[in-house]
């Protein structure tokens, strides 16, 4: 077994891969179920016992060193690809003289928007989208929130003449949803929300969500995890993982907070550290040395909210999440000021690499 002729071989090929499809193709012929790396590895059992472990490491090494080269190369590749489809789309308006085609940018929400819903999408998730302005009964008591329930209290709300409001969370369209699609789908809801909330460099009145969920026959939080870790993975394009913390919201039971691995983090930081006899704690300031950032609330929702939904909750069950698509923004493209995003500044528009 020539170890050194197939690593030659596959770097040489790794420096050809320019499409999306040609990474899948290298995949196939490398590390699909007949690719060339998987056939050594299960010829180990053929070659000498006194070399099988050597050689089993050195191999394991090179499939490993190979799948992550490739996933890093696929994620740079399918971004570009993804970016240049936007920036052709559509969207843009064709009768704009040219001139000034190349002054604009995208936003930094439709950004994050459309690579949030191409990740969710891609898992078979339906993209659907609801109202601003919602029903008292949408926004609060379909999520089983009735009147006079403390949790209203959590969401400072803009009322309307009319008995309407502005939503608080886009959870306002979960009932909508169930009613819609039955008892088994999955889809995401992003929008804008609006709380009457005192803004600083974190909290905006008018802020963006996207909210998940799923729904069928032994659905479980498992499930959640899963599609909230590769969907992370996908939009930070690092490995990121996720864990979950007890809490409470009326539309779930049990609720969490689900936290990410925090991305701003060296990785081999994530133990305390010693150098020159001084020990650096672990993590970095962002993630305040916990290696975790508060990501979103979630649970496996509550049986009077699949009830007001039409789904018999004996039979079915789901997850619902809900998070700050503005706050991802600002982690995804390094924003530490929230109020620039409603600012019309041009500048700041300008610097969001698109
Ligand atoms: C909710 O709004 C729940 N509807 C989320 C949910 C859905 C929980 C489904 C369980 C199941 P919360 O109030 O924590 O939860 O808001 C969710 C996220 O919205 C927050 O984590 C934050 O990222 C974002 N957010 C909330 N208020 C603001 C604000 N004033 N400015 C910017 N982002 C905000």
């Amino acid at each position: 077994m020539d170890l050194t002729k197939i690593k030659k071989e596959i770097e040489a090929e790794l420096q050809k891969l320019k499409t999306d499809a040609d990474c899948s193709t290298f995949h196939q012929k490398y590390l699909g179920k007949s690719g060339e790396v998987t056939r050594l590895v299960q010829g180990l059992r053929d070659i000498d016992p006194s070399k099988r472990a050597s050689v089993g490491a050195a191999l394991n090494e090179l499939k490993k060193s190979t799948e992550e080269r490739l996933f890093s190369l696929q994620n740079e590749i399918k971004d570009k690809e993804f970016k240049n489809k936007l920036m052709q789309d559509k969207l843009v308006d064709i009768t704009i003289p040219e001139i000034h085609k190349k002054q604009g940018t995208l936003h930094p929400i439709t950004l994050i928007t459309s690579e949030v819903e191409e990740v969710f999408a891609s898992m078979g998730f339906i993209i659907e989208d609801g109202p601003e302005i919602a029903t008292e009964f949408e926004c609060f008591e379909s999520v089983n929130i009735p009147k006079n329930h403390p949790a209203r209290d959590m969401q400072d709300t803009f009322w309307l003449n009319d008995g309407r409001v502005l939503r608080t969370h886009t959870s306002a369209w979960q009932n909508h949803m169930m009613k819609k699609y039955g008892p088994t789908f999955r889809a995401i809801c992003p929008g804008r929300c609006f709380r009457n909330e005192a803004i600083d460099a974190s909290h905006e009145n008018t802020f963006f969500q996207v909210e998940g969920m799923m729904i069928g026959e032994d659905i479980s939080i498992s499930n959640l995890v899963y599609f909230m870790q590769e969907a992370l993975t996908a939009v930070f394009k690092k490995n990121i993982k996720v864990r979950l913390r007890p809490s409470y919201y009326s539309f779930v039971e049990p609720g969490f907070d689900l936290d990410a691995s925090c991305i701003f983090c060296d990785d081999s930081r994530s133990e305390p550290s010693q150098s020159d006899g001084v020990t650096t704690s672990k993590g970095c300031n962002i993630c305040k040395h916990s290696t975790w950032i508060e990501f979103c609330g979630c649970g496996m929702i509550h049986p009077n909210v699949l009830e007001m939904g039409g789904i018999d909750h004996k039979k079915y069950q789901g997850f619902a999440f809900g998070f700050g698509l503005t706050r991802l923004a600002m982690m995804r493209y390094g924003i530490d000021e929230i109020r620039l995003f409603n600012s019309g500044n041009l500048e700041f528009l300008k610097g969001v690499p698109q």
